[in-house]
């Protein structure tokens, strides 16, 4: 079908140029519409350089006009106001992260004292590996015992005032040794995000340099903290993952089926929606209102944790949210936190689409709110399945299209699934990378943003690395737009490099490694810190690298300050609000290589995002003499 050239400029998806011109048959307005609405936006927003911090302000400088404010009503210059609007980024992506790290740890808590319905603890050999590494004695002690302990642990990471983060040693000595130096070793997690909001409070640390440091700080205790904490608390209550094979697209919803959509990001939710819909009382009531079954599929990073640890398919990524409630086909769109559009509420009242919100910190305009609760888990997520079924009676089915896109997939491979793929030690992966059959290792991640072609800065980024024998690991929504691509496929060796084709051949993998959703960075991290231990040098020195080349959110920010801080070198596919300031903007793109051993560069263009990971990777294998 031959669509508008405007529709097609918009994503690389066909599944999206069919839903697009079907919401502007039904007069329907996606994100894409309200950010065309929002052009020209605001250029000092864009550079950084507007505060309303305080209500002397709102204050903005004027880089446009040598005639113009050069300082806030406090005397802020563009450099103080474009380094604190960044470190509060850092901070909402920490405490995000965090937050889903910290409910975790309660839902563990839970399990382990058997106040919880519905859950238990599923990875044993974990639990018992995550408690060695805390110190926690392990032998002649009950699951739950061990279980109450590391959850008690986990927690405490949140309020600790000293000391540091247990999950943080996990870094080389040297990457450790030069935190420390640098005072940016992160002590409990909230402190860290409390103090970015206490030093960027009018009139408290107005030196940028001071104010990125403890940006990187609370990054660090992100990444290598919360989100690390969030990974593997996950894995221990609902399995760590494993290869395994599903679908992604929106054809994954069905037209004969009660369509659940779970949409968010904590898996905790999201299990016992997946286990509720198999109950056979409720699959048998979906089949007496005349569907042939209850069919749950995933959006955003929730789709990833149910896809790579149940095979539930996949719909699609963070821009494809509103396209699945426009297919007319959803029942139910279930969130919990994180990503979810405020639009989903009107837009689900045109069709008979229930949205339901299910935290109480996430509450939306237009949305029946069915609050989740760990100790009466199953029952409420059965609650939820039913009132999906109950809903497919009033679908109309005349205003069903749903496009039949989809795209088989392998998802799941943690960093234990790694290790297995590779017979149980790094050293293939090692020797692959010796003798230049993989060139290096990327870190490809982040959501869709309506200012870049959808999914075409991942798959121009991705396609071409692989061609380069760069391996890439990915998570969030790169990883759907991977795989929608096909590139999840252990059959896309075939469009890697004869190197990277012959490794992948040989060990059954994928060239691209859906290491899940966003918090699964961490699983990122520790495959390179074990690599770097093995060896014997620092993060900074590995033929690595990073690129977020469709980011939007505040978490993408305090993930990318997290990387560089680990000493990989990212590149942005977006451009930050930080243009503003040339203090900001030089210690990020270069003063930071002599301070953390890793920069960050902005490059929109795939292509040439990708060719400068290359040169980066390169020239680390040159200076590692490999
Ligand atoms: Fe203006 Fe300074 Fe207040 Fe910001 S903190 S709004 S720059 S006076
Ligand atoms: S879901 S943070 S849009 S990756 Fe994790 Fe996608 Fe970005 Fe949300």
């Amino acid at each position: 079908m031959a669509y508008d050239e405007k529709i097609l400029e918009k994503s690389i998806d066909p599944s999206v140029h069919k839903m697009l011109s079907r919401a502007a048959e039904l007069h329907i307005e996606t994100a894409w519409d309200r950010y065309e609405k929002m052009l020209p936006e605001c250029g000092f927003g864009e550079l950084g350089v507007c505060c309303r911090n305080c209500n002397m302000g709102p204050c903005r400088i004027s880089p446009f006009d040598d005639h113009g404010p050069k300082k806030g009503v406090c005397g802020a210059t563009a450099d103080i106001i474009v380094a604190r609007n960044l470190v509060r980024m850092i901070a909402g992506g920490a405490a995000a992260h965090s937050d889903h790290g910290r409910d975790l740890a309660h839902t563990l808590l839970m399990t382990a004292e058997g106040k919880s319905s519905g859950y238990e603890i599923k990875d044993e050999v974990k639990l018992k590996t995550l408690a060695v590494e805390y110190g926690i004695p392990v032998d002649g002690r009950t699951k739950e015992e061990i279980a109450l302990d590391l959850a008690k642990a986990a927690y405490a990471e949140f309020g600790k005032q000293e000391g540091f983060i247990q999950f943080t040693r996990r870094a080389p000595e040297k990457r450790v040794a030069l935190w420390k130096k640098l005072g940016i070793d992160p002590r409990g997690i909230d402190r860290e995000i409390v103090e970015i909001m206490h030093r960027t409070h009018i009139g408290v640390d107005n030196d940028p340099v001071n104010l990125i440091l403890q940006g990187l700080k609370a990054s660090i205790a992100d990444g290598w903290g919360g989100s690390a904490i969030a990974t593997e608390l996950s894995d221990v209550l609902f399995g760590t993952p494993v290869p395994v094979r599903s679908q992604s697209n929106l054809g994954v919803l069905k037209k004969d089926h009660v369509n659940i959509i779970v949409h968010g990001h904590e898996p905790v939710l999201s299990e016992m929606v997946v286990a509720a819909a198999g109950d056979p009382g409720l699959v048998s009531q979906a089949e007496k209102t005349g569907a042939k079954g209850i069919n749950v599929v995933g959006i955003c990073c929730t789709g990833n944790e149910v896809c790579m640890r149940h095979g539930i398919p996949m719909a699609g990524n963070f821009l494809q949210q509103e396209l699945a409630v426009i297919t007319g086909a959803v029942e139910a769109m279930i969130v919990d936190v994180q990503c979810i559009m405020p639009s989903l509420g009107p837009l689900s009242e045109c069709f008979h689409t229930k949205f339901i919100s299910t935290s109480p910190k996430a509450k939306f305009p237009g949305a029946l709110h069915m609050e989740f609760h760990e100790e009466k888990a199953l029952g409420i997520a059965k609650e939820i399945v039913q009132a999906a079924v109950d809903n497919y009676r009033s679908r109309d089915q005349d205003k069903v299209m749903i496009p039949e896109d989809k795209t088989e997939c392998m998802v799941g491979f943690s960093t234990e699934a790694v290790v297995r793929a590779l017979g149980g030690t790094l050293d293939p992966l090692l020797e692959a990378v010796k003798t230049g059959k993989i060139r290096g290792i990327a870190g490809v991640v982040g959501c869709n943003n309506p200012k870049i072609k959808h999914d075409h800065g991942h798959i121009g980024l991705v396609e071409e690395l692989i061609k380069h024998d760069v391996l890439v690991t990915s998570t969030g929504c790169n990883a759907m737009a991977c795989a929608k691509r096909g590139l999840l496929l252990p059959e896309a060796a075939e469009q890697a490099g004869e190197g990277l084709k012959s490794v992948c051949q040989a060990l059954g993998i994928p060239p691209v490694l859906h290491m899940g959703s966003c918090v699964d960075i961490s699983r990122i991290l520790t495959v390179c810190a074990a690599i770097a231990n093995a060896l014997g040098v620092d993060i900074s020195d590995l033929p690595v690298a990073g690129a977020a080349p469709e980011w939007m959110s505040e978490k993408a920010v305090s993930i990318g300050s997290y990387v560089v801080s680990s000493g990989i070198f990212t590149v942005l596919g977006t451009v930050p609000p930080v243009l503003g300031s040339p203090v900001v903007t030089e210690v990020l793109t270069r003063t930071a290589n002599d301070v953390v051993g890793a920069t960050f560069a902005v490059e929109t263009d795939p292509v040439k995002a990708a060719a400068l990971m290359i040169a980066h990777i390169d020239a680390k294998r040159k200076a590692l003499g490999v």
